[in-house]
């Protein structure tokens, strides 16, 4: 059994608030907001991180971004502007080694980040 903490969201062997999902992607709140909108996207299979992205699972990488581009409409924020994120190893902050692209809106967000 993984001892990935996203992996076990996938098997619904730990809750979450899903708000998507299928049978190649997965998305649900994240369980420390940082903006009224937060979801996490992730692929069900196990990809660690950006540098894991390779010709064989980009598919699932395109899959998520239209996803996303679904839901900004569906929540409304889609002209108003978000950001989407994916912090890559330890410099890049990257808690989770599961790949993730946060959704973050619905607040001015600053540039540079932290
Ligand atoms: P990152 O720092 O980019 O690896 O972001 C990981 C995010 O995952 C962080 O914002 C908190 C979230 N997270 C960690 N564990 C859980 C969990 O068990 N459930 C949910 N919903 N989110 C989690």
């Amino acid at each position: 059994m993984s001892e990935c903490v996203f992996c076990k969201i996938v098997n619904k062997e730990i809750p979450s608030e899903i708000v998507y999902e299928d049978d190649k992607i997965i998305a649900f709140k994240d369980i420390n907001p940082i903006a009224p909108v937060h979801v996490l996207f992730i692929p069900k299979n196990h990809i660690a991180s950006l540098n894991d992205i390779d010709n064989e699972n980009a598919d699932v990488i395109s899959h998520i971004f239209i996803k996303i581009r679904e839901m900004v409409k569906e929540l409304g924020i889609s002209d108003e502007g978000y950001r989407v994120v994916s912090n890559c190893g330890a410099l890049g902050g990257q808690t989770v080694d599961h790949i993730h692209f946060h959704l973050i809106g619905g607040r001015q967000f600053q540039w540079p980040p932290g």
